[in-house]
C-alpha cells in the first residue's frame, strides 16, 4: 500500500504556482509534528534488550532501534512489522502472527510482487551485540492500515538476515526478539 500526498499538500503546491495569488502568498502552515511511539524490545527470555522509537510524519514512518550490548547475536538480522501486537509467548513470538499485509503482496523489498507492508531493511548487530539503526517505512502508525490498529502490531527481530525475496520471510529464521506496537 502506497501513501498518497495529503490533499492539503497538493493544494498548497497549486497555490504557490498560481500567479494571481503570488502577490498575497500566505505563510505556509507549519507541518504537523510527527506522532511518536516508544516500546521495549524483549528477547526469548522475556528480558528487555532495548527500545524502538517511532516517528510518523505525513508521508513516511521512521523507526530507530537501540539495543544494548549483549542484546543480539552479532551480524545481520531481518526485522519486520508483524500483524498482531502480542509478544507474550517469549519462546517463539508466534502470537505476533505473519507480516502486516493488507493487500496480499509477496514478501520482500526486492521481490517484484512485493513488498508487504511489514517489510523493512535488515539491521546489523555489532560484535558486542548492540544495535543502533534507523529505518523508514510507508506503513503508517495510525489510521487506515496503521500499525496501531485494533489488535496492534509487533516489531519482530529474526535470528538471520532477510534475503528480501524468498517466501514467506526471506529465510530470516526464528524470532528472537519482539516489541509490541499498540
Ligand atoms: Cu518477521
Ligand atoms: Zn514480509
Amino acid at each position: 500500500m502506497k501513501r498518497h500526498l495529503p490533499l492539503l499538500a497538493a493544494l498548497a503546491g497549486a497555490t504557490l504556482t498560481a500567479p494571481a495569488l503570488a502577490q498575497t502568498a500566505e505563510t505556509p502552515a507549519k507541518p504537523a509534528a510527527p506522532q511518536t511511539f516508544q516500546s521495549e524490545i524483549k528477547n526469548n527470555k522475556g528480558e528487555s534488550i532495548g527500545t524502538i522509537s517511532l516517528r510518523d510524519g505525513s508521508n513516511s514512518l521512521v523507526m530507530r532501534l537501540a539495543i544494548k550490548a549483549g542484546g543480539l547475536p552479532p551480524g545481520w538480522h531481518g526485522i519486520h512489522f508483524h500483524a498482531v501486537g502480542d509478544c507474550s509467548d517469549t519462546e517463539k513470538f508466534e502470537k505476533s502472527k505473519a507480516h502486516v499485509n493488507h493487500d496480499q503482496s509477496k514478501h520482500g523489498l526486492l521481490n517484484p510482487d512485493g513488498p508487504d507492508e511489514g517489510d523493512l531493511p535488515n539491521v546489523y548487530a555489532n560484535a558486542d551485540g548492540s544495535v543502533n539503526a534507523e529505518v523508514s517505512s510507508e506503513t503508517p502508525l495510525t489510521g487506515e492500515g496503521g500499525l496501531k490498529d485494533g489488535d496492534g502490531s509487533a516489531l519482530v527481530i529474526h535470528a538471520n538476515e532477510d534475503d528480501h525475496s524468498t517466501q514467506p520471510i526471506g529465510g530470516a529464521g526464528p524470532r528472537i526478539a519482539c516489541s509490541v506496537i499498540k
